[in-house]
């Protein structure tokens, strides 16, 4: 059986170096700027074939290419991992000012975490590049999931997103309000440290 991106596949590995590209291209001008990071690091992917037939799968979608690229929004997934939330929202205004890019949807678990303490910063773009799209556009128009994180709420979920496979365990409601308790304590951390760091920019 030949990738559910078919010939897009090439197309999606292009897209991923022109997104990498833009948003490094970003953090390096702010570091020239500022001589901060505003970026801890950044990580770009394209969802394998196996896990993106598994989801066209659970969604009850046929497993094609036109399904992957426009009903699935995550063929292309970023993580920015950033040491301080401002950082974060700074990340975001750049992402919606990039040239060619339209955002979709965004979700702002930061904000309003989810009820089991998961937090992030989502959005679904669409960037415009100049090949061809599923639907025969040309330029074509190619989606992609980022999530903007801080170095705590990364760690979070990377450890709640191990645990989640491990089913059949003993205590598991315990295990549940414990890492929403972790969760908690760690946004709590999250604003000390941004509050200290404004104190140490005004001083
Ligand atoms: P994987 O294996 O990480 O790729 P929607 O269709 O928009 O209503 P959806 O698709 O669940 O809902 O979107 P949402 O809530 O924005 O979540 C998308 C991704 O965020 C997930 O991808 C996870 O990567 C991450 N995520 C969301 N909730 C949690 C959580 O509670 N814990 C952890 N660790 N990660 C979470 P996938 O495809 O579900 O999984």
């Amino acid at each position: 059986m030949g990738s559910i991106y078919g010939k897009y596949e090439e197309y999606l590995r292009q897209v991923c170096d022109d997104l990498r590209q833009k948003v490094e291209g970003y953090s390096s001008a702010e570091y020239s700027k500022s001589g901060t990071h505003i970026s801890e690091h950044i990580d770009i992917r394209i969802k394998s074939d196996l896990s993106m037939r598994e989801k066209c799968r659970k969604k009850g979608l046929e497993e094609t290419a036109e399904n992957a690229l426009s009903a699935i929004s995550d063929s292309i997934g970023m993580r920015i991992v950033c040491s301080f939330t401002d950082d974060i929202y700074k990340n975001i205004s750049y992402i919606r000012s990039m040239e060619g890019c339209t955002v979709i949807k965004e979700k702002d678990y930061i904000t309003h975490a989810k009820p089991n303490g998961y937090r992030s910063y989502h959005m679904i773009i669409s960037l415009e590049e100049p090949f061809e799209d599923v639907f025969g556009n040309v330029p074509g128009r190619y989606k992609a999931e980022i999530q903007l994180r801080t170095i705590a709420m990364d760690s979070w979920a990377a450890l709640e997103h191990k645990m989640r496979y491990k089913k059949d365990i003993k205590n598991q409601l315990l295990i549940e309000s414990e890492l929403k308790r972790v969760a908690d304590e760690l946004a709590s951390c999250d604003l000390s440290m941004q509050t200290i760091r404004d104190l140490i920019e005004r001083a």
